[in-house]
């Protein structure tokens, strides 16, 4: 066969030496570490907490900063990584998401000197554990409309409120937390401990089941002037711009998703035999593997596109909108498909497909929801907000 069925376009001949050296070493880990187990991790809504210190090993968390203990690897290697750990599970993907650009990467822009030589090096080593609290029950989309309060109180700020849907929550040992001034929102450490600080797991999900999710309660909990984040402006630029990194960073992760629903479709059809030929014969079977293939590829030279832009320092929040909402649409598509050419077989997690398709369903509403990043567009294409 003359092309790769899940990089129709040749992105392969795209990446230097090194970017493809990194995208094996995390290829290699997933085919190894993470498929033989993962499918019972998402069926007992456990998180594989013992892979931590392996990911860490690989140089994975915070693998974007240079300097304390990370690698300062490009934007290109920080999209392999993610799309080859959500080939593995969404879970895997959003651990490294949160740690790397919701927590390490607000430490090293907005924090002091003294932050980031105590959080980033323990971070990067899988020894410290970080979460991002921007979320409120009554209402994500919206997060200017938050409850939770920071107040002065002397050298020290009292904080109150609580965060929803938390990413890490239940094993964080820090937690970036953004709370309301009597200026507008600022950052602030939290770190597990502190009295007045406590999390609770989420359980029942029915998606995201091999990642801890959870909630964070603050009740006057007294934060020293030092975890405030000093470097953060007052207001959501600074939330929003952790978004952007992280939302880059999904943009690449799904396709890895998709690929993995995509190749075991592929094997599936060519293996089952109905009517006397096999399903991936048949036009209509090939139809559907051939749109699915198209929306990879598609997906594919949108998030090399963006990953040059954002090596060359020109790459804007609108552009990764446009990304995060093509490839989550692109990826949960060919999931549900690959689901459904798999008929009965499709519903087990000894299959890939429903464990994946499951999984986006929380990746497409978070880091804003696909109407959010559609109306972000549509802003800009308008100059109107309509949010
Ligand atoms: P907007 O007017 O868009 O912006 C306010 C100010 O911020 C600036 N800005 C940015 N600056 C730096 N980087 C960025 N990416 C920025 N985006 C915006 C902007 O220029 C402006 O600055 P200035 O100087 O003009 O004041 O803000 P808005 O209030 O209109 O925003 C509306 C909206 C809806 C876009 C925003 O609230 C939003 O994105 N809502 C969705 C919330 C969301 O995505 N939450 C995610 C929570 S974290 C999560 O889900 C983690 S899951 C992790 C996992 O497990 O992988
Ligand atoms: P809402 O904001 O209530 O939205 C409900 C519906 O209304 C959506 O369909 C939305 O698109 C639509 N909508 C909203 N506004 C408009 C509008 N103006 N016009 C039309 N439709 C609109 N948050 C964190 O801070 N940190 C985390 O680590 C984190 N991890 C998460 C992990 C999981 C598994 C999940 C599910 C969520 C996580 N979140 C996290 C929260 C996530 O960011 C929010 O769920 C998301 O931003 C949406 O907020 P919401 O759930 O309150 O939905």
């Amino acid at each position: 066969m003359a092309h790769d069925p899940l990089d129709l376009t040749g992105i392969e001949d795209e990446l230097h030496e090194d970017e493809r050296l990194v995208r094996d070493s995390v290829s290699r880990f997933v085919d190894a570490e993470v498929l033989p187990d993962i499918g019972r991790h998402f069926a007992d809504h456990h998180f594989p907490r013992e892979l931590v210190l392996p990911l860490a090993r690989l140089g994975l968390l915070g693998s974007s900063i240079e300097g304390y203990g990370c690698a300062g690897l490009n934007a290109v290697c920080y999209g392999l990584i993610c799309q080859q750990l959500e080939r593995g599970d969404s879970a895997l993907r959003s651990f490294v998401s949160v740690q790397s650009s919701l927590c390490m990467y607000p430490i090293h822009a907005y924090g002091s000197e003294a932050q980031r030589e105590r959080w980033l090096p323990a971070m990067a080593r899988g020894e410290a554990i970080g979460c991002f609290g921007l979320t409120e029950s009554h209402g994500g989309s919206d997060p200017l409309n938050m409850s939770t309060t920071a107040r002065q109180r002397g050298s020290d700020w009292v904080l109150n409120g609580s965060k929803m849907w938390i990413t890490n929550a239940p094993i964080a040992d820090v937690a970036v937390v953004w709370a309301l001034t009597d200026e507008g929102v600022r950052g602030f450490l939290v770190e597990r401990g502190m009295k007045g600080f406590s999390t609770q797991e989420i359980e029942r999900k029915m998606s995201l089941r091999a990642s801890a999710t959870g909630a964070l309660f603050f009740d006057d909990v007294v934060l020293p002037e030092e975890n405030l984040l000093p470097g953060s402006s007052v207001g959501l630029k600074a939330p929003l711009s952790c978004l952007t990194q992280a939302r880059f960073g999904i943009a690449w992760g799904v396709l890895g998703a998709a690929q993995a629903c995509l190749s075991e479709a592929l094997h599936y059809t060519r293996e089952r035999i109905l009517f006397g030929r096999p399903l991936a014969a048949t036009q209509a079977v090939q139809i559907r593997l051939a749109e699915m293939a198209r929306k990879i590829a598609v997906g594919q030279s949108l998030a090399l596109q963006l990953a040059h832009r954002k090596d060359r320092g020109i790459l804007t929040p609108v552009q990764v909108s446009l990304a995060k909402w093509n490839n989550c649409r692109a990826a949960i598509e060919v999931a549900r498909e690959a689901r459904d050419l798999l008929g009965g077989a499709g519903i087990t997690t000894e299959h890939a497909a429903i464990r994946h398709a499951l999984n986006l369903e929380s990746v497409i509403t978070y880091e804003g929801t696909e109407t959010i990043h559609q109306l972000s567009v549509g802003r800009e294409l308008t100059g109107l907000n309509a949010f």
